[in-house]
């Protein structure tokens, strides 16, 4: 009988970010007591916050077939064991992290390993990617990756596999959270409900990689999937949806089901969810005690050139207010640097935030991505500060890189007024009021609050740095 052959799956740690941000000046791998403080932080922020695991990849892991035995490794916890005999190693590839993921392709296929390549950027970028990979997969991979696997064990592996339509999300495709070690997470519950989105930002990916259909799982797969999960991990539940109360009738009969098994959970959700009464009740009651919305703008000028024209303005700072009455705190995440905005917008901003008590302001500066409209267009108008053909320029960080030049906004009057904005908005005093007005888990909002205000520490000194370069 042939042995069995062994696939790694690989996640990769982002250079700056979530998975700890570091200065893009090298600052960290210098000595010295504030390179020690600098590493602890960045730590600390990994371990405390961002540090769950793919969901992407444990659907993969989880799909058994015969002859085949797969694992994860994930690069931001452990080394890649490249000293074991892997027949194929697969690597998550996101488009700000793609240089460094076909560095490893490229090392790896060096020393004989084949490479099987997926995820947003082999989705959006098939030709980039092609060089580094021996099997490049486009799309969503719930089903075209056991084609891969039985491919592999029988030795005709093909070059490239594209599922033909987007999975049908209704099949009950068990997740199994055991293949992970569950101590180097703060939680392995994730769990997503549907995919797609009928909005169409010009700054996301989301509705080109996943469709502009929502597509839902059942209510009773979902149920089940949250029973199982909580056998092997009783942590909270992370609802890993784009916007959770997308489908309102859809969300209460969920949520609804879920009261009974009396979890805790944090999502992302609309600001409408303010408007939707019923829905509120439900969460709250369900136990969610987070929610992540974006409300990108509230000028109205930046938010119908971007095309974010779901939910109205005005209605945005009532919405928050009743959401957070529920006893759900939220983080509210905006974009300054569109193209309505001008040098008034940081005081808007600030206002807004004061008038409505948002837990975790988070203050991003427009970031155009590579496949998004919005890139297309900014290459098109020449306000883009990299090679529109290096997409690996376009690399991800916590607001410490200027990608393009603002409409309204000269450079170095947006770096000014973005350091302002986030220097007045983040400080230790700020982070214990806003923890302690929390309406629910208080230390994890005062905890996200003073990492943020160590994270824009150090946007402001690498945006400063920049900015000799630039001006
Ligand atoms: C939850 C989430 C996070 C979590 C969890 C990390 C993670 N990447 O899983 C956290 C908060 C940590 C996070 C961090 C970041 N995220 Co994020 N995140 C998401 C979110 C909301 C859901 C991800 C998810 O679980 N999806 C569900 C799974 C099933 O889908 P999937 O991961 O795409 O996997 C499927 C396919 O892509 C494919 N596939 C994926 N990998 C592979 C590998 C192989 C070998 C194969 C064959 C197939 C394959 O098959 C899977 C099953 O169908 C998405 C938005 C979205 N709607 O997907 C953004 C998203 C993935 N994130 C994004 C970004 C930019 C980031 C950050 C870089 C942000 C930052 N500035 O630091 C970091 C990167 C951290 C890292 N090391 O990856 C972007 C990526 C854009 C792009 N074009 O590459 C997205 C799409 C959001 C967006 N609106 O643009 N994120
Ligand atoms: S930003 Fe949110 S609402 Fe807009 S297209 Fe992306 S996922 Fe949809």
């Amino acid at each position: 009988m042939s042995r069995m052959k062994k696939v790694l799956l690989v996640f990769l740690a982002s250079e700056s970010g979530v998975d700890g941000a570091r200065s893009l000046y090298g600052k960290a791998d210098s000595k010295g007591l504030s390179a020690w403080f600098d590493r602890s932080v960045r730590n600390m922020i990994k371990r405390t916050q961002f540090a769950i695991p793919s969901l992407g990849l444990m659907i993969l892991a989880s799909i058994e077939v015969e002859g085949i035995e797969q694992r994860i490794c994930d690069l931001r916890f452990e080394e890649l064991p490249a000293n074991e005999p892997w027949d194929l190693v697969g690597i998550s590839v996101q488009t700000g992290m793609s240089a460094k993921a076909f560095d490893l392709a490229d090392t790896l296929r060096r020393k004989g390993f084949r490479v099987a390549l997926g995820g947003a950027h082999a989705t959006l970028f098939p030709e980039s990617c092609r060089p580094h990979a021996d099997v490049l997969v486009r799309g969503e991979a719930d089903d075209i990756w056991s084609s891969v696997l039985r491919d592999l064990r029988d030795d005709r592996l093909k070059a490239d596999y594209a599922p033909e339509k987007f999975p049908d999300l209704s099949i009950s495709r068990p997740v199994n959270t055991g293949l992970l070690d569950t101590k180097r997470y703060f939680t392995t519950n994730l769990v997503q409900t549907g995919r797609g989105c009928p909005y169409n930002c010009d700054f996301c990916t989301v509705h080109v990689l996943n469709g502009n259909r929502h597509r839902r799982r059942t209510v009773r797969d979902i149920v089940e999937e949250v029973r199982r999960f909580r056998e092997h991990d009783d942590r909270i539940f992370f609802f890993v949806d784009d916007s959770i109360n997308a489908s309102e009738e859809y969300a209460r009969e969920l949520f609804s089901r879920l009261i009974p098994l009396d979890i805790t959970w944090f999502g992302q959700a609309t600001t409408a969810l303010g408007n939707q009464p019923r829905l509120l009740e439900i969460f709250s009651r369900s136990g969610c005690r987070a929610l992540l919305t974006g409300i990108e703008s509230i000028e109205p000028s930046s938010r119908t050139t971007h095309r974010k024209t779901q939910n109205r303005p005005q209605d945005i700072a009532e919405s928050i207010v009743r959401i957070r009455r529920a006893g759900i705190s939220l983080y509210g995440s905006f974009i300054y640097g569109l193209d309505g905005d001008t040098l008034d917008t940081p005081a808007t901003i600030l206002d807004f935030v004061r008038q409505t008590g948002l837990d975790v302001p988070g203050i991003n500066i427009l970031r155009p991505n590579p496949g998004t409209r919005v890139f297309d267009r900014l290459r098109e108008e020449g306000r883009l500060l990299f090679d529109p053909g290096d997409l690996g320029a376009y690399r991800y960080t916590f607001g410490q890189e200027m990608l393009y030049r603002p409409k309204n906004i000269t450079l170095p009057d947006f770096i000014d007024s973005y350091s302002r904005l986030t220097s007045k908005l983040f400080t230790v005093t700020q982070s214990l009021r806003r923890g302690l007005a929390a309406p629910n888990v208080k230390p994890a909002v005062l905890l996200f609050n003073l990492f943020y205000t160590h994270l824009y520490a150090l946007s402001r000194n690498d945006l400063n740095r920049q900015r000799l370069t630039l001006c």
